[in-house]
């Protein structure tokens, strides 16, 4: 029987285990979005597959200056943000970790004070989220975004694909794209958000080539087998309203990536952070769509990540809020030993403190 802790080869990448850090934003980059020793000091506590995470997916990581959308997070689109994360992936490297780059554009979730030139957000559409980001000074409403050109759209797709071969450059085993939680890409999937006339909105095949045209680039710039994906197909996170046939949608968009052969999916179950059974969706029938690993995520405990992969149900679970409090999860999740208790406050910004100063479990006396 195959259990948590065993391990899988995804696409090229080699796991010890089949624990997952999942994204978090933690908006602690330094200035100019860069990746910083402290952020190394994290991710390393938590890359040592035999205590934490048999593979990290970073933060969600801007893949140009447009597609920023909260203070303090993280670029991947220069050489300075190279060199952050390279050192990053080499803390990581050094104590037996593998770690994919999420690569990200908020779309209309963003602000014009977060954007060059004080410009205008871009999206599928030109009407705003009713939804809030983190920028200078605190919370604020998202701006009105534009709704990208056709002739623009070949630009921001070619920024994904920089942004995948930037990832190698800086010592990532590969890349998740965010397709999810109401950023740009799923600002495209979803009929409730896209109004467009183009070939990019209507039916679903128009609505699902933005995404088609990102993974085709970026696979075809560092290979399927370093490439996921990130889904939420009934997310409401970021005033995403449901899609009128969200089933057909995402089992579409799966079937169209096969010949891409991804190394894994990650879906997101029910509400990002929140309900697992926010609205019906058969995700069994979504897997169906997709030959290689699957991820889960979404309020995971101990007990339902045993049995989703000893069931079948799932290759891969993704962890996320109790990665933040418990560096070696890994190793609690394998002796079934007591967590940490998260400290929401530190959740967003700041130093140290509720970020790299959760304790380890003691070691064994010797
Ligand atoms: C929390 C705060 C800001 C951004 C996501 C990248 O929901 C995020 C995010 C989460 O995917």
């Amino acid at each position: 029987m195959t259990t948590l802790f065993d391990p899988l080869r995804i696409g090229e990448i080699d796991l010890a285990t089949r624990i997952v850090m999942a994204p978090l934003t933690r908006n602690r980059a330094s200035p100019g979005q860069v990746p910083n020793a402290l952020m190394a000091e994290y991710y390393a506590q938590r890359a040592d597959p035999a205590t934490g995470a048999g593979l990290i997916v970073t933060e969600a990581t801007q893949i140009c200056p447009e597609g920023q959308g909260y203070l303090d997070t993280p670029g991947l689109h220069n050489a300075e943000q190279v060199a952050g994360w390279r050192r990053i992936t080499d803390a990581v490297h050094a104590r037996g970790g593998r770690i994919v780059v999420q690569l990200w554009h908020v779309g209309r979730i963003s602000h014009v004070s977060l954007l060059p030139g004080g410009q205008a957000p871009v999206s599928s559409t030109a009407r705003a989220a009713k939804s809030k980001t983190y920028i200078a000074g605190g919370f604020d409403d998202v701006s009105a975004p534009r709704a990208l050109r056709t002739d623009e759209i070949p630009g921001v797709v070619a920024a994904y694909r920089r942004a995948a071969e930037r990832a190698l450059e800086a010592g990532f085993d590969g890349v998740e794209i965010h397709a999810a939680n109401g950023y740009l890409i799923e600002q495209f999937l979803r009929d409730s958000i896209n109004d467009r006339s183009d070939g990019y909105g209507g039916p679903i095949e128009n609505r699902t080539r933005f995404l088609r045209e990102v993974m085709q680039a970026v696979t075809r710039a560092i290979g399927g087998g370093r490439t996921g994906l990130r889904l939420s197909p009934v997310t409401p996170a970021n005033d995403a309203g449901p899609d009128s046939h969200a089933q057909a949608l995402y089992e579409q968009a799966l079937a169209e990536l096969a010949p891409l052969d991804l190394a894994f999916v990650h879906v997101v179950e029910g509400a990002t952070g929140g309900a697992r059974d926010f609205a019906p969706f058969d995700y069994a029938a979504l897997r169906r769509r997709f030959k290689g690993a699957w991820m889960v995520n979404n309020g995971y405990s101990r007990q339902m990540a045993l049995d989703a992969v000893a069931g079948g149900a799932a290759d891969l679970v993704a962890f996320g809020k109790p990665f933040i409090a418990n560096p070696d999860l890994g190793r609690r999740l394998r002796e079934d030993a007591a967590l940490n208790a998260l400290d929401p406050a530190t959740l967003y910004g700041g130093g140290a403190k509720g970020y790299t100063d959760y304790p380890a479990l003691a070691t064994a006396a010797a």
